[in-house]
């Protein structure tokens, strides 16, 4: 009876806007900043249960990642470190769109006795809080708390500002007993960075190579975060532009999303730049790019996306598994093949999906958001995912890492500094480097750094893996965008009837022509890629397409 005064009065302090209805999306809850503290608040409360139910500690982000400065958002981290069950995401939107606080009692009550939640004064509740730089986050973090605090035996500690993935770390490194501070993340990331570039081979350690990378920080958080950690590292020079203490405004013409999509230099880059690898974060840094600037045209790049630092990251990894395998060593019973998958959405450059089959990988398709690329990297030895718009990571199952560092330790007595011992000690800081949890603009930047030194390449080298096929994205405003319906991986779609009938005939017309349209999960559109052999024709396939969706 305390516990339902409790949450009345603590939810009668936070009126939702009349006439919004928000959905817990792709990325959580996301909207104007001024129209999102109830929501937190109750996304506060529903965080609390999630933690009462999994008897484990989850994470409340505060952040709208690229979004505009005054749109702010929530979601939650599991105890896994990864995205909020998609189970408990309809009731998010229930609890979200309640108009009095009485109706959100009774939604709570009702979701407590079906989920079984342990609501009994013992279970306690532990929250980690985190936010971007937003003006907003701070407001929004205090509806947090008291939402949280709303539920008897929960507490809530205030991680200050943070990234989203570091924010991830800890909730996953909490609940594996590890330190769980930014110190210890620094410090994971840093001194992994150190051992794989002390594993350098030598004949590529001579190469002279530029150890110099330029940042743009999108002017967040991950701006500010890479100013602490560059400090860390030895043998890399990174140089943050867009850390927000320059006055800048976050993602205004800066940020990996801005870079990806609108193929041009951020603020603060310039003609001086031309030759030099240059890198860019999103506004919540789970997400980077790699570009240089174009040498016809100072504000124009060569992009390098997701789908590059993926092919990067699985040939590096494949050489190392094969070195690791090799016939004809000391051990005979070294004939555990670890199982190396990759995962991409139907977004990636067809040129990388030729790229990772002629590497003999397998490559599998989700649907977009980093939700489903990552239940389906989990399932391999070794899973890689990214999206073409540079969020992705590495995946290392539990199994396959203790057969590793079991392997590591054999090395050690029998053959000390072989190769193989070199190939389990590269993939062990791999697997320490790189974010366990979730796509990591600051763990994905030290991997790439670390590989290209270690095989002596330039960008412009790695750039050349493959060559992009020209690709072309539209949106188009609709009505209602739930009209359309896709299946396999977003490749088809299946609703309205007849739209995929003339998206295929429309693409048959062009030499290597590729197209898919799928509702927007943010925004009120349908989207359409095209993909052909020039570019005139993407743009022109593109084009027809979005005619025939209007
Ligand atoms: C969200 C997703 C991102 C996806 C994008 C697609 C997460 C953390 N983020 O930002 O992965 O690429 O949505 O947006 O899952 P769209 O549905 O509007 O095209
Ligand atoms: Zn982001």
């Amino acid at each position: 009876e305390e516990q339902r005064l409790l949450l009345l009065q603590s939810s009668s302090l936070f009126a939702p806007p009349e006439g919004v209805k928000l959905s817990y999306g792709t990325a959580g809850f996301r909207a104007d900043a001024s129209i999102l503290k109830s929501t937190v608040h109750r996304v506060g409360i529903l965080t609390a249960l999630r933690s009462l139910k999994t008897r484990s500690v989850v994470g409340l982000m505060i952040t709208a990642s690229h979004n505009k400065v005054t749109d702010n958002g929530v979601k939650i981290v599991d105890p896994s470190g990864g995205m909020l069950s998609q189970e408990w995401e309809p009731f998010a939107d229930q609890l979200a769109n309640a108009e009095t606080p009485e109706a959100l009692l009774s939604l709570i009550t009702e979701f407590i006795e079906k989920e079984k939640i342990p609501f009994d004064g013992v279970q306690t509740a532990e929250i980690l809080l985190g936010r971007d730089t937003r003006p907003s986050g701070e407001s929004l973090l205090e509806a947090a708390k008291q939402g949280i605090s709303s539920i008897f035996g929960a507490m809530a500690h205030d991680l200050g500002i943070l990234t989203t993935p570091q924010l991830h770390w800890m909730v996953r490194a909490r609940n594996k007993s590890m330190a769980a501070t930014e110190p210890a993340y620094f410090e994971q990331i840093s001194s992994s960075f150190r051992c794989l570039v002390e594993l350098i081979p030598n004949e590529t350690k001579s190469n002279k190579m530029d150890n110099r990378v330029v940042v743009d920080g999108a002017d967040g958080v991950g701006g500010e975060k890479l100013e602490v950690l560059k400090n860390m590292l030895t043998g890399l020079v990174i140089e943050v532009r867009n850390t927000g203490k320059g006055g800048g405004l976050l993602n205004d013409g800066v940020g990996a999303d801005y870079v990806q999509k609108e193929k041009v230099v951020p603020r603060g880059f310039g003609s001086n730049d031309i030759g030099i690898r240059c890198a860019s974060l999103d506004g919540d840094a789970d997400r980077i790019v790699y570009f240089t600037v174009s040498d016809n045209s100072s504000s124009r790049i060569d992009l390098v996306d997701g789908d590059k630092m993926l092919s990067l990251f699985a040939l590096f990894i494949k050489e190392q598994l094969s070195i690791l395998t090799k016939e004809g060593n000391e051990n005979p019973n070294n004939n555990s093949q670890a199982r190396l998958g990759v995962v991409q959405t139907a977004y990636a450059n067809g040129a990388s999906t030729d790229y990772l089959k002629q590497l003999g990988l397998e490559v599998i398709f989700t649907p977009t958001g980093v939700k489903h690329l990552h239940e389906k990297a989990a399932q391999f030895d070794i899973g890689i995912y990214f999206e073409a718009n540079g969020h992705g990571t590495i995946l290392f199952s539990e199994f396959w890492l203790s057969w590793l560092e079991a392997r590591n330790n054999e090395f050690s007595l029998v053959s000390e500094g072989s190769e193989q011992q070199k190939a389990a000690l590269r993939l062990l800081s791999v697997s320490k480097l790189i974010n366990q949890a979730v796509g990591d603009a600051l763990s994905s930047l030290l991997l790439v750094e670390a590989i290209l030194q270690h095989k002596g390449w330039s960008i412009h080298k790695w750039n050349k893996l493959y060559q992009d096929l020209p690709s072309r994205q539209l949106k188009v405003k609709v009505v209602d965008r739930t009209a359309v319906t896709t299946t396999n991986a977003e490749t088809i779609a299946v609703s309205p009837p007849g739209i995929q009938e003339a998206i295929d005939a429309e693409t048959a017309k062009y030499s290597k022509g590729r197209c898919f349209i799928r509702p927007s999960g943010t925004e009120d559109v349908i989207r359409v890629y095209a993909e052909a052999s020039t570019q005139e024709s993407a743009n022109s396939l593109a084009g027809s397409v979005a005619k025939i969706v209007d």
